[in-house]
């Protein structure tokens, strides 16, 4: 398996999991761990054998923004130039399931890449915010985005503008963290979560993402297209006959990805 550097990567059954593995800087995003843990979801997107993928840090940080160490000698021209952060869009698109499990701080691109994510299972102690203002920039990681359609406009704008966190539960209530977990139930309930979604027929699973996806880039027509266009060809696999007469038969269904 490929070296990496500043991440740990796991196989639980059908699962892939990475753990951002920089304590010393909160699993701040520098462009290694950007290599590290696109390399490695790239390679679980690759492998059949991978029906989810879970990205998690530590309890007290899922990973506390880009690296502002790295990023502060930076010019305008070195930014536009070397477009350091602009392969995280590898990881937005990959077509497995995959879910953030956030323990302690998801700030700035911390919560850009959550909001990278399907899934967001917030551990209590979760803190979310985009606190770039505080440091003279903005949101560059998809934040004024994705914040803003989940969350809506006006919460978007109240932790943006501000640079304030919030905790899990507002995050649970205005729509970004999925669900809220007690701390030590985190990861336990990140591989029940991945466990019961890699169980699903991996052609559905992309379907559904690909026709998801519509919903956030385009208008509700054509959105409908996307989702009649990717449902109708799962007519042709085996696993919508055997999901089909599993239900008439009353029992589990076995799926086999084709
Ligand atoms: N970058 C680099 N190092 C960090 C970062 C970070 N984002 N966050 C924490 N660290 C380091 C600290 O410098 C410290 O290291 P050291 O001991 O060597 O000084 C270590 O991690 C521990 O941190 P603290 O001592 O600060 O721990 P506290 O518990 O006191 O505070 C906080 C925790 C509140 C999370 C605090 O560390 C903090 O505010 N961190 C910065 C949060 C932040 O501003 N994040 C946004 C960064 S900008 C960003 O994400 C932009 C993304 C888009 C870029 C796209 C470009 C195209």
């Amino acid at each position: 398996m490929t070296e990496y550097k500043t991440i740990l990567v796991e196989r639980r059954g059908r699962v892939g999991w990475i753990t951002l593995n920089r304590p010393e800087a909160l699993n701040a995003l520098n462009s290694q761990l950007m290599a590290d843990v696109v390399g490695a979801a790239t390679a679980f997107d690759e492998d059949e054998e991978i029906g989810a993928i879970v990205v998690t840090g530590s309890e007290r940080a899922f990973a506390a923004g880009a690296d502002v160490k790295e990023m502060e000698p930076k010019s305008t021209l070195d930014m536009i130039m070397d477009d350091q952060f602009g392969d995280w869009s590898l990881f937005a698109s990959v077509r497995t399931p995959v879910i953030a499990a956030v323990s302690g701080f998801a700030l700035g691109g911390g919560c850009e890449l959550a909001m990278m994510c399907d899934i967001i299972l917030a551990a209590d102690s979760a803190k979310f915010g985009q606190p770039e203002l505080n440091l003279g920039v903005i949101p560059g990681m998809g934040g004024t985005q994705r914040l803003t359609r989940a969350v809506g406009y006006y919460k978007a704008a109240d932790l943006v503008l501000t640079g304030r966190t919030m905790d899990a539960e507002e995050a649970e209530r205005s729509g970004l963290a999925s669900r809220v977990v007690p701390q030590d139930e985190l990861l336990g309930e990140a591989q029940r979560v991945a466990e019961l979604i890699a169980s699903k027929s991996l052609p559905s699973l992309f379907a559904a993402k690909t026709a998801m996806d519509a919903a956030l880039e385009t208008t509700l027509s054509e959105g409908l297209r996307v989702e009649r266009l990717a449902f109708a060809p799962l007519f042709s696999t085996l696993d919508q006959k055997e999901g089909m007469s599993a239900f008439r038969e009353k029992r589990a269904p076995r799926f086999q990805n084709r």
